[in-house]
């Protein structure tokens, strides 16, 4: 055996590098009982509602997340590219940006504006594992960040399964509810691009920096995976020995 090629310490070619972030996607919350459930229909008009209230606090957080990176970011031709993140969620001038369009979704299953926007049914785990993502955004250097932008790598298919199977499986939310969904299969896709690049080039640099890469991901993967825990719990019947979870009495 090339003894070279048995060394720990040198680093992942570029190519194997992005097939280990790749490889991530095992542990992306497309797998999460909750989507699962999601996609094969079996959520009820209140789960659904739960799940979209809950995932709009998410959704204002990641123009605040992407503030946070420009925020720490010295490098002019980066921002540029950037900053395309935040318009998509804010909106420009007249155009309906994702903010808005997930609003609609809350009016399609449902929801008043009110119920969404109020961030009344938002439960404490999601907003803990958001802002613990938001925050890891302002204090880390932007560049690991970036990295944890990642999990977009797997979203296109996430946000597909949902275009593909909603209008079967949930015939009662109106298609323009789905605007949302169809806005990201584009944006993810040109997002990643310069996630990946970035990505690649800074923590490619030696086998430790491409091994806190893959931590970084694993950290945004169990952010997805927690808001996705949360919500599970506060719009699911759960018993444990035939003891009924408690929902924490809010007075
Ligand atoms: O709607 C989503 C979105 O705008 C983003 C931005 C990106 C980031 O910067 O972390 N991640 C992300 C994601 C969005 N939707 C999630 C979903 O399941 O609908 C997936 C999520 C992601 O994969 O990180």
């Amino acid at each position: 055996m090339n003894a070279v090629a048995n060394n720990n310490n040198l680093p992942w070619t570029r190519e194997e590098f992005e097939e280990k972030l790749r490889t991530k996607g095992q542990g992306y919350h497309i797998h999460h009982p909750i989507h699962v459930a999601m996609y094969e229909g079996k959520l009820s008009k209140e789960q659904l509602q739960c799940w979209v209230a809950n995932r709009f606090y998410y959704q204002i957080g990641i123009p605040q997340k992407d503030a946070a990176i420009l925020s720490n970011c010295p490098d002019k031709e980066i921002r540029k590219e950037w900053i395309v993140r935040i318009t998509d969620h804010d909106g420009v001038g007249d155009a309906v940006g994702g903010i808005e369009a997930w609003i609609q979704l809350g009016q399609a299953v449902g929801l008043s504006r009110e119920d969404v926007t109020s961030l009344k049914l938002v439960s404490p785990g999601v907003k803990f594992a958001v802002d613990a993502y938001i925050n890891f955004a302002r204090q880390r250097p932007w560049q690991e960040s970036v990295c944890s932008s990642l999990t977009e790598l797997f979203a296109p298919h996430i946000h597909q399964q949902r275009i593909s199977s909603w209008p079967t499986v949930y015939p009662w939310i109106k298609e323009d509810g789905l605007v949302y969904f169809k806005k990201r299969l584009t944006e993810a896709r040109r997002d990643v691009e310069q996630g990946l690049s970035v990505t690649l080039d800074y923590f490619g640099k030696s086998r430790e920096m491409q091994q806190r890469a893959l931590d970084i991901l694993q950290f945004k993967l169990d952010v997805l995976w927690v808001i996705a825990d949360s919500i599970m719990l506060q719009c699911t019947d759960v018993t444990t020995d035939g003891v009924p979870y408690l929902r924490q009495p809010v007075y």
